[in-house]
This record gives C-alpha cells, sequence and structure tokens, in this order.
C-alpha cells in the first residue's frame, strides 16, 4: 500500500470514530471517550484540523474534577450504556466529593499526555490568535491535574506519583501486575463481558483477571475513593516508568509553555516537581542490569517482575542519561529477538509469560512505538528511530489499522491481520503524524 493510500484510509478511519465533540477509540470494543487516547487522536487532527484538535482536549478537560483529576474514560453517550463494561453504573462516580457533576466518568485515570500534546498543538499553529487562547485557557486545567496528582498520588514526597489500578496505566494486563494479583483474593464476580463479544477471547484478559480488576473498584467505593485511604490500604499502589515518564514529559512542556504565556508562579512550581521527579525516576526505577526502567510496587517495596515496553519511555521524557540511553539500545535489541519480531513488542519475548497475541502481554502497539521513536530521536538517534517508524509503517501495511499487532514478522507477513479493535483511532492518528514526518 502507498504512503498516499495509508495516509487516506487513516484520514477516513479518525473521521469514521468521531463523535460530537470527542473520538472514540475504536467502533465496537470502545464506545465512549479515552483519556490518553483522545491525545494521541489529537496529535494525528493536529496536521490537519486544529479545531478539531483542540475541541478533543477541551471536551476532555470538561469532566475534569473539582480536584484536578482527569478520569479516564467518560461517558458521553447514554444510547451506548450497553455496549461497555464496566460502565458508569459500576464506577458509581458521585461516591467520590469531588467527582464531576455535569459527566458521568469513571473514577480512574490514565497517563497524563495532555501537557506534551498542547505544547504540539501549539507548535502547529502557534501564529493563530485562536490557538494561543486555547493554550492559556487549557494550561491551568492541565496545571491542575498534575498539582492533583503530585499532592495525591506521592505519599513519601518522592516525586514519583503511583497508579491505584492497572487500568490507570495504559497497559492493562501487563504481566509486571501477575504478582500483585497473586498476593490477594477476591471473589468471583457475575457480569457479562462486552469485550470479547467483539474481539476474540484468546486477545483479551481472562475473566479471572477481570474479577481482580473490579475487585479494586468496588474496594475504592467503600473509601468513597478517598486517595488518602486507598494510598493506606488497598494492595495495588505501583510507580509506573510509562505514566511517570508523561508527567515529567508534560511538566517540560508546561515549562516552555509557561514561559511563554507569562505563567510564573506555576512554572516555577513545574520545575520543582520536574527536578524532583528526573533525579527519583533515575535512582529509583532505573534498572542498569536489564538497562532499562521498571515497575515499582509500593507496597511490596520492590520492583515488578518483568521487562516492558514501558520500561523504554524515559526517552521520551529525557529522563535517561546519553549512557543509560545507550545502555536501552541493546535491551531494545534484545525485545527484537534478533530482528524476528518487529519492535517493540510490549512485554519481553524471552520471559515464559510472553503471549504474541494477548493484548499488552506481548503484541506490539502503535503508540507505543510512537513515544519511543519519538524519545530516540531526541537523543539524536536516528537510525533506531527511522528503524521504529519504518516498522511500525510495514507493520500497519501488512496487518491493517489494529488496536494491537502481531509481533513475528514471519507471521505478519502471511497472517494480514492484527489483533483487538479494528480501524482503531490512536493507530489512525499516529500513522498520520509519521507520514507527515520528516524522519
Ligand atoms: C480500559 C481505549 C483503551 C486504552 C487502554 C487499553 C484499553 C480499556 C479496556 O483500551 O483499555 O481502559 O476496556 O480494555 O488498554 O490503553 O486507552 O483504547
Amino acid at each position: 500500500m502507498s504512503d498516499a493510500l495509508l495516509l487516506k484510509r487513516a484520514l477516513q478511519i479518525l473521521l469514521a470514530n468521531e463523535r460530537p465533540g470527542y473520538t472514540i477509540p475504536g467502533a465496537g470494543i470502545y464506545p465512549f471517550q479515552w483519556k490518553w487516547d483522545s491525545g494521541f487522536i489529537a496529535l494525528g487532527y493536529s496536521h490537519f484540523d486544529l479545531r478539531k484538535a483542540m475541541r478533543e482536549m477541551e471536551t476532555l478537560f470538561d469532566a475534569q474534577w473539582a480536584n484536578g483529576f482527569v478520569p479516564h474514560i467518560i461517558f458521553h453517550s447514554v444510547a451506548e450504556r450497553e455496549n461497555y463494561f464496566p460502565g458508569a453504573d459500576f464506577y458509581h462516580s458521585s461516591l467520590s466529593e469531588n467527582a464531576n457533576i455535569d459527566y458521568e466518568t469513571t473514577t480512574l485515570t490514565q497517563p497524563p499526555v495532555e501537557g506534551w500534546v498542547i505544547e504540539r498543538i501549539f507548535r502547529a499553529g502557534n501564529h493563530l490568535s485562536e490557538v494561543q487562547e486555547f493554550v492559556k485557557r487549557l494550561f491551568p486545567k492541565v496545571m491542575a491535574q498534575h498539582k492533583y496528582l503530585y499532592e495525591n498520588r506521592d505519599p513519601f514526597n518522592e516525586g514519583l506519583v503511583y497508579i491505584q489500578h492497572n487500568w490507570e496505566s495504559g497497559t492493562d494486563n501487563s504481566p509486571v501486575w501477575d504478582e500483585i494479583w497473586n498476593s490477594f483474593n477476591v471473589p468471583e464476580y457475575n457480569f457479562s463481558r462486552k469485550d470479547t463479544q467483539v474481539v476474540k477471547e484468546e486477545q483479551r484478559p481472562p475473566k479471572r483477571e477481570y474479577d481482580y480488576y473490579l475487585y479494586l473498584i468496588d474496594l475504592f467505593k467503600k473509601w468513597h475513593y478517598n486517595d488518602k485511604s486507598i494510598a493506606e490500604k488497598s494492595p495495588f499502589l505501583v510507580q509506573d516508568p510509562l505514566f511517570n515518564s508523561m508527567l515529567v514529559a508534560s511538566n517540560k512542556s508546561l515549562i516552555r509553555l509557561g514561559k511563554l504565556f507569562r505563567f510564573t508562579r506555576e512554572t516555577e512550581q513545574l520545575e520543582k516537581w520536574n527536578k524532583k521527579s528526573i533525579s527519583a525516576f533515575n535512582e529509583k526505577l532505573f534498572d542498569k542490569e536489564a538497562g532499562l526502567y521498571r515497575h515499582f510496587d509500593l507496597r511490596a517495596g520492590k520492583w515488578l517482575d518483568g521487562l516492558t515496553s514501558s520500561g523504554f519511555a524515559p526517552m521520551f521524557a529525557g529522563i535517561p542519561s546519553l549512557q543509560q540511553m545507550k545502555r536501552m539500545l541493546s535491551a531494545m535489541e534484545s525485545f527484537s529477538k534478533k530482528g524476528q519480531y518487529y519492535l517493540i513488542p510490549s512485554f519481553e519475548p524471552d520471559d515464559n509469560r510472553f503471549e504474541p497475541q494477548r493484548y499488552w502481554r506481548g503484541p506490539v502497539w502503535v503508540n507505543m512505538n510512537w513515544l519511543i521513536l519519538e524519545g530516540l530521536r531526541s537523543y539524536g538517534e536516528r537510525t533506531w528511530a527511522k528503524k521504529i517508524k519504518e516498522e511500525t509503517l510495514q507493520m500497519v501495511r501488512e496487518q491493517g489499522f489494529f488496536e494491537y499487532f502481531e509481533p513475528a514478522k514471519k507471521i505478519s507477513r502471511k497472517q494480514g491481520f492484527g489483533y483487538g479493535g479494528q480501524q482503531f483511532s490512536w493507530t489512525a492518528a499516529l500513522i498520520i503524524d509519521l507520514l507527515n514526518d520528516k524522519l
């Protein structure tokens, strides 16, 4: 497929997934607005329609809570209620004193990509007063989100924030969570899965894992979604390298924007937060032996077991030194299984828990590839960045605009399809970005 055709398809997908004021990640499987998806989607829009890009972000922040928290799903459409589980009635967000009263949302968040997304939108249209006004309007909202995270998700004041649920990581069923699930017991829940009606079971998390996901939310409900109680009592409390990288990268973007738009007090605060975050990040999460960053379990007081593509995300935020970055390249090489796999499988292929078709336990994801290649480029590692870019385009050409992808090149060539949702928005949005890129 030619680049022109690929671009045309990508544009068609984004527009087909557009709803009034927001864009769904994928029809059938994800019928509402998702937080970090909206960030990648806005980036795609910024190449051809800045208004759509700005609106995607504005709609997301309309659902922000009183304490700055930004929920991970906004259940805009009543008509789609029956098509996703767990929905608004499971979360029961009004149990929290901070919940948004105008929108039905979840009570979990997702990686804070908004700061750097807004900077990219600004760069795409900085000469336009409409875009400048947008930045001025959104800056305090993104700032409020960061304040929420630093004040409520960093109980030991380390500069690293924790996630309270696997759905907050964006990498839902990564094998790194397995040992947490093995550390406690939960009841069997009775519910009807919606995801497995549209995607094959072997590509989604098993039912027993969903019981754990739901149980955590039930615990939080009991505590009225109070972060202090969650930090004190919940069995799931993790410092995630992807989530924290997005926070640091967004801090950096806000610092640059804050200087331009004279948010002086905020810029000083962001600089303080970031200095602390970056040094804690390197001291606590970098695994010298493996050559990449790890997840830290605050409950057990140790790294979680397993190497994931999230461990490469700190490059996007400029966190590793040049020497650490070089070390990460050899880790990346081993994820490729001597070139047999497309870069970058979501989980280390030599680990016996690796599953090439199952969601975040092995398949390649376009958003992770995009973050990592942007990170490499910022270090001047053009060869690797280009390699990931080309492999990503090739994989999408062979398999289509799926949610996630078969890593084995041999199978990819023959099979002609990927996994999970089809006509997936962030895959389309980021392909638009890659095709517009000069790399
Ligand atoms: C739960 C929408 C989202 C992504 C996540 C991805 C998946 C949801 C689900 O889909 O998660 O949030 O129901 O499986 O893991 O990263 O934002 O695309």
